[in-house]
């Protein structure tokens, strides 16, 4: 027979006193848990580029910045391996890409690892993930998870939700921060949580919602000074890419050019452009869809009269490209507002550790590109602001080299818990007091592998200073690259090879080989592909 719900409740609290003091009693037992709660809001593909209190040419996100005006504001922050999944697995497991095993983002991230998430459960706290996944194998280490399918939609998407699969009505950001509030409304307040918060935006295709589609209207963004960077010191891997907003962007699915009215005469490239459109607008309702066709249909014409070419055609393209990246924006900086907001009216402001951060950086224009992948700056630094107003000061602004492999250490110092030895990263509590250790990081290490694959970016593996940067691109190719950061920020002259930087490029040669032995990463052959792009097919084909 089933006990009643009292009596277990009484049998429950006599078994945590009978096993004494060295069985873990969570902690509200004792009275108020003064552990912090953590609240992770990651986007995906937010360049620091597109946040205003990193740089206010492009837009204003007034609730991110006001964010960081409570807070610190990491300048120097990097990912270890620009793409999203290997990111994503790094912050839940404190390891370098080749430890964890997802190296790419066709790679399924193995549950049963060590997360941060997973002790923080183990300690007592409440954990839960909304948003964007995009580790394949469903989440371990959460009382509640509400994940997007893969990359997930922004219209009306699906979700799945502790494994039920269902579709929802609305927009993805708003949804995500929906979802977050539900479940920080219910469950054990006594307990701490730990939430990451996930969104889509601003990915690839870039699709705003209702509220933002007339933003920026009849307004041209700043075109960045290297975007037509001819890649004339680099080696051939910057050169043979596939991430050129000129060439790469797709007229219907990337920059929303809505086909003609006339399908029977469609030419080649009009039924592509009409494919694209219809595959886009598939999970829009009527009325969204003539919203969204009707907030592009003037530029359209225009740009169906103009027959632009060349260096215009691809101004134009980055000009679309743009707005619809930082309308995307734009509602991921209201909903973050809606959380700063909750915090305050519940209360909860001093008690909770708030990150803003992304999966990675992305390219608005620099070198030519959108995208990202390539250890130069624009897509190796990651935005990062943490709040935590018991022991962080207000409006910092921190220059240490800092890692999302640092983020599992972190949470779990906050919390009390020790960090497995198998983590690789180092906690940010005492840098985020204004206090960094005299033995910090000064350089990092970085390892990109995703290739033959999207964007055709080549394998590399490299070493920045704060001065300067070695990259060594291997697999089908082996060149080295090596910049002065001070002298050429935009990182314009590769001086790998100039007899006058011999010594240089010695040095970081052998702080290449010292992190790569440190951190166990020494077989440039351990996950490359059987065969490489190009070569002949095989009877096994
Ligand atoms: C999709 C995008 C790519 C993007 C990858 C990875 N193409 O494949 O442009 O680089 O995702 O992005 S799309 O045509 O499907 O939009 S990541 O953020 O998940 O790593
Ligand atoms: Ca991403």
């Amino acid at each position: 027979m089933p006990l009643k719900r009292r009596e277990f409740l009484r049998l429950a609290g006599a078994a945590a006193l009978a096993s004494g003091p060295a069985c873990r009693i969570p902690a509200r037992g004792r009275g108020a848990d003064r552990r912090p709660n953590i609240l992770f809001i990651m986007a995906d593909d937010h360049a620091y580029q597109a946040i205003s209190c990193y740089d206010g040419l492009l837009n204003r996100t007034p609730n991110i910045d006001r964010l960081a005006r409570g807070g610190v504001r990491f300048i120097n922050s990097f990912c270890t391996n620009s793409v999203c999944a290997p990111s994503r697995a790094v912050l839940l497991t404190g390891q370098y890409s080749h430890r964890n095993g997802v190296i790419d983002n066709a790679v399924a991230f193995d549950g049963r690892q060590m997360t941060f998430p997973k002790l923080l459960q183990k300690a007592g706290y409440r954990t839960a993930l909304f948003g964007k996944w995009h580790l394949k194998s469903d989440p371990t280490g959460f009382d509640h998870w509400s994940i997007l399918p893969d990359q997930g939609d922004y219209y009306n998407p699906d979700f799945i939700t502790m494994g039920e699969r269902r579709r929802r009505t609305g927009y993805v950001t708003d949804l995500v921060t929906d979802d977050a509030l539900a479940w920080l409304k219910t469950g054990d307040r006594g307990k701490p949580f730990s939430l990451l918060l996930h969104h889509k935006a601003p990915h690839r295709n870039w699709m705003p919602d209702a509220r933002h589609l007339g933003m920026y209207e009849g307004e041209t963004r700043p075109i960045p000074d290297t975007f037509e960077d001819d890649y004339s010191t680099r080696s051939a891997a910057a050169r043979q890419q596939e991430m050129r907003i000129a060439d790469h962007l797709t007229l219907g699915y990337d920059l929303k050019l809505e086909p003609d009215a006339t399908p029977a005469d469609d030419t080649p490239a009009e039924a592509l452009i009409r494919k694209e459109w219809d595959g886009i607008m598939a999970r829009l309702s009527p009325a969204e869809r003539r919203a969204f066709a009707e907030a592009y249909r003037r530029d359209n014409e225009e740009y169906r009269r103009a027959g632009l070419k060349g260096r215009a055609l691809a101004q134009w393209k980055y000009q679309r490209y743009i707005r619809d990246y930082l309308r995307c924006i734009a509602s991921v900086d209201d909903n973050v507002g809606r959380v700063l907001d909750f915090l305050e009216a519940e209360d909860l402001v001093r008690n909770t550790i708030v990150v803003y951060t992304s999966d990675q950086g992305f390219y608005l224009g620099e070198h030519g590109w959108f995208d990202k992948r390539f250890m130069y700056e624009e897509s190796l630094r990651m935005p990062l602001i943490v709040r935590y107003p018991r022991e962080i000061r207000p409006g910092v602004n921190d220059r240490d080299m800092v890692l999302n492999l640092d983020f599992a250490e972190t949470f779990l110092d906050y919390a009390g818990v020790p960090a497995p030895s198998e983590m690789q990263g180092r906690s940010l509590r005492r840098v985020l007091r204004g206090e960094t250790p005299a033995d910090w990081r000064q350089s990092v290490y970085y390892h990109y592998f995703e290739y033959p694959a999207v964007h055709m970016v080549k394998r590399h593996y490299g070493v920045r200073t704060r001065r300067y940067k070695l990259i060594h691109f291997y697999f089908d190719i082996d060149a080295w690259e090596l910049y002065d950061l001070e002298k050429d920020p935009r990182e314009l002259r590769n001086v790998y090879g100039d007899p006058a930087h011999a010594g240089i490029a010695r040095e970081m040669k052998a702080e290449l080989e010292r992190l790569r032995r440190l951190y166990g990463d020494t077989d440039e052959t351990k996950f490359l592909p059987n065969r490489r792009p190009g070569d002949p097919a095989r009877d096994d084909d």
